[in-house]
């Protein structure tokens, strides 16, 4: 029997109600056993006598440990590391014109998400700031089913075929005789591998790049990376790129900070998402989309198929077809964050793949993977993977089967049940494969027109400034500084030689090497009976240098300093009306401040009243901030004495922070690195120093700071 549709904005009503129904025991709640027992004790175990043995026979014990147990599932085989956040996605205008998925045609349903930022290589446990890709997934929760597009922050990837992919994660996890290193890419066998592969050039730019180490998970750029279909109610399609851009900009921090980060707080970005939602400062993006008409499919100097290549802003621009917004955290990490289960071929009418064969691999590996992790391919039926429209098959039993399937008919086509489910009409949202016309023999080949591996890692080279050529030239001494093999090093320079040879130089100077004289290079893409000849090629490419691949010169960058975490250094006696001041004008500009001091508690201000202080100089450390701020104090000497203080601006100056200090409060700069100058981002004697600081700290970094290699 047909179903009647329930109406859109109802569902994402229901599918909310579903999820409260999910949260944990509220307070006044008798405890009991997982069989509802109310339970009397829960301190002490059943024993012969009060220092005898544990009896067997106590089965409230037993539940509860073997439960405990077994409350670990496998990690992620990549990916282990998450955040997770609810939010929704509103669409500006219909887009009728390219697909008929009804989330991208209905402005008046906020379609619910669920968005999950990772990085790739570490452990569950690890650090949130190590160099490396970030993964960035969207589960949306649509009328037609679920959609997930499960993107990374960087929109092309190390290889082309998916084949690479358990080779390219054994390389960089930690090496299988020890583990070491933990979610980190500087060590031998992974640039033994990317020293192979040179089709990993180009994203090895953007690795080594400071996207690798965002200011905050709130602040990178998202893409789906390959090109897929957009298939309109006419059956045509369209070829389409996503991209999502955030409101705040996208932002980095510098590698040695990274490190100390990694240090002072490893759940730094965990942290700064969780409490931007929670104090209402939901994060959002802005998703857009690059359309290309299939007749012009073959009209680039790359194939739309190969995913080590992305389509230049200046060729086909992003449009933005609407927004994402995060405003709610999960209830539960485990129950929401841990078990969701993304899998880029859920997919919805209007949205189809294409033949890039790092997606095809794809299509395999997520549901497979979710067997392994999950235990069950009832994993569906986990409330965070629940679909909001209604799921009618003949799937029946598994392990932990929730739904209670009533009747007797569990095949198709039957006539005992009606017919149904039944199947539906392409009218009616019945899903069809797009009917792509292929002739083809069956070869395990890559293309040629996948062979181009350095011109576009060219253009992402040339796109930088010179402060982000530099950072790239520095991680790639780190990275290589660390492989112990000398060849490697030497095989890695002569890959980068042949993107440019001022960075291979530079990168080799680092190392105490010289460039190698550049080899043919082979192409790792032909197997070993191939015909050899099919060389990497290097095609001339009409856009040389794009803005949109910088973050300095982003067209996006954005000067707000809301959400940015500001620190001043206080101690007793520090002045009333610089501290109110300052902390007024940032808090109105969205800042969040931070009143750090030699102890927790309260310290007098020149006024005797009580200050409230966050945090101590034991806990607190520039690299957690964005900007210092010194208030003047009559104790200001004090302040200049202390080891911490000195460390503080020192550091923060050295990673091109802004740095102001109010009147007496120069003093403390005396003894640092931070000497007073205007034009070198440390602000003093400003008639109006909370304006000229706001100014400043929008710009993100002073980076004429810092010594270009
Ligand atoms: Fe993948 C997880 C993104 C290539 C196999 N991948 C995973 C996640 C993201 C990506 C964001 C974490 C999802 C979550 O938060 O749960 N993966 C990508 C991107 C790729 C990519 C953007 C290239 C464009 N992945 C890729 C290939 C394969 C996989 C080529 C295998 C052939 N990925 C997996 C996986 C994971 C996964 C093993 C681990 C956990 C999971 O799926 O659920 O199936």
């Amino acid at each position: 029997m047909k179903e009647k549709p329930t109406p859109i904005k109802e569902l994402s009503d229901a599918k909310q109600q579903d999820l409260e129904k999910n949260r944990s025991y509220s307070d006044n709640r008798a405890m009991t056993t997982d069989q509802g027992l109310k339970i009397n004790d829960d301190n002490n175990s059943l024993k012969a006598g009060d220092r005898g043995s544990a009896l067997l026979e106590d089965f409230i014990l037993r539940e509860k440990i073997t439960h405990f147990d077994h409350e670990r599932i496998p990690e992620r085989v990549v990916h282990a590391r998450g955040s997770g956040a609810h939010g929704y996605f509103k669409l500006y205008k219909p887009l009728n014109k390219y697909t008929k998925a009804k989330f991208l045609n209905d402005t008046t349903v906020n379609t619910p998400i669920f968005a999950r930022i990772s990085t790739v290589a570490g452990s569950r446990g690890s650090t949130d700031l190590p160099r490396d890709v970030r993964g960035f997934a969207l589960k949306f929760y649509t009328q037609e089913g679920i959609y997930d597009l499960v993107g990374n922050n960087m929109p092309v990837f190390f290889i082309q075929d998916a084949m690479k992919f358990p080779d390219l994660i054994h390389a960089v996890k930690g090496e299988p005789h020890n583990e070491i290193p933990q979610a980190a890419s500087a060590h031998d066998t992974f640039w033994d591998f990317i020293s192979l592969m040179p089709e990993s050039m180009h994203m090895i730019m953007w690795a080594m790049s400071d996207r690798a180490i965002p200011r905050s998970l709130r602040m990178m750029e998202g893409f789906g990376v390959h090109t897929f279909r957009f298939i309109n109610d006419k059956n045509e399609s369209h070829f389409v790129k996503f991209h999502w851009k955030p409101k705040l900009g996208t932002h980095a921090v510098l590698w040695d900070e990274a490190q100390k980060i990694s240090g002072k707080n490893s759940d730094f970005h965990k942290l700064d998402l969780w409490e931007a939602i929670d104090q209402g400062n939901f994060p959002e993006w802005e998703l857009g989309v690059q359309i290309i008409p299939e007749a012009d499919e073959h009209k680039f100097d790359f194939d739309l198929l190969d995913p080590t290549k992305l389509v230049p802003e200046e060729v086909v621009p992003v449009t933005p077809i609407g927004k994402i917004v995060l405003n709610r955290n999960p209830d539960n990490f485990f129950a929401e964050t841990e078990q969701i289960a993304f899998h880029p071929g859920h997919i919805v009418p209007g949205i189809d793949f294409t033949n890039d064969p790092l997606l095809q691999g794809r299509l395999f590996s997520y549901t497979d993977t979710q067997l392994s992790r999950l235990g069950s391919p009832n994993f569906h039926e986990i409330p965070i993977n629940r679909s909001i429209a209604p799921v009618h098959n003949n799937q029946r039993d598994a392990s932990m089967r929730q739904e209670i399937n009533t009747g007797k008919v569990a095949y198709f086509p039957n006539s005992l049940g009606g017919g149904c489910p039944f199947q539906s009409k392409i009218a009616d949202g019945g899903f069809t494969s797009y009917d792509e016309r292929i002739e083809a023999r069956k070869v395990r080949e890559r293309s040629t027109s996948f062979a181009d591996h350095f011109s576009q890692a060219r253009l992402f080279f040339d796109s930088q400034t010179p402060t982000e050529q530099n950072h790239i030239i520095k991680a790639l001494r780190f990275e290589l500084g660390k492989v112990e093999t000398v060849a490697i090093r030497l095989r890695t320079l002569g890959l980068l030689a042949q993107i440019d040879n001022k960075l291979a130089t530079k990168v080799a100077e680092g190392l105490g090497l010289e460039v190698p004289q550049p080899e043919k290079p082979m192409n790792k893409g032909v197997g070993a009976d191939a015909d050899e000849s099919q060389e990497p090629i290097q095609k001339n490419q009409k856009v040389k240098s794009s803005d949109a691949l910088s973050m300095i010169k982003n067209p996006t960058l954005s000067n707000t300093i809301a959400t940015r975490q500001i620190a001043f250094l206080c101690n007793e006696g520090v002045n009333d009306e610089s501290v109110e001041n300052m902390r007024n004008a940032l808090e109105t500009a969205g800042a969040t401040v931070k009143i750090i001091a030699p102890h927790l508690g309260t310290i007098k201000t020149e006024k005797g009243k009580n200050l409230t202080v966050d945090q101590s100089y034991l806990i607190a450390a520039s690299v957690l901030f964005d900007g210092t701020f010194i208030p003047d104090g009559k104790n200001s000497k004090d302040l200049a004495q202390m080891p911490e203080v000195r460390e503080f601006i020192n550091d923060s100056f050295k990673h091109c922070k802004f740095i102001a200090a109010d009147n007496r409060a120069k003093e403390v700069l005396k003894n640092t690195d931070a000497k007073p100058n205007t034009d070198m981002g440390v602000l003093t004697d400003s008639a109006n120093l909370s304006k000229d600081f706001i100014k400043k700290l929008g710009t993100h970094r002073f980076w004429q700071r810092e010594k270009l290699v």
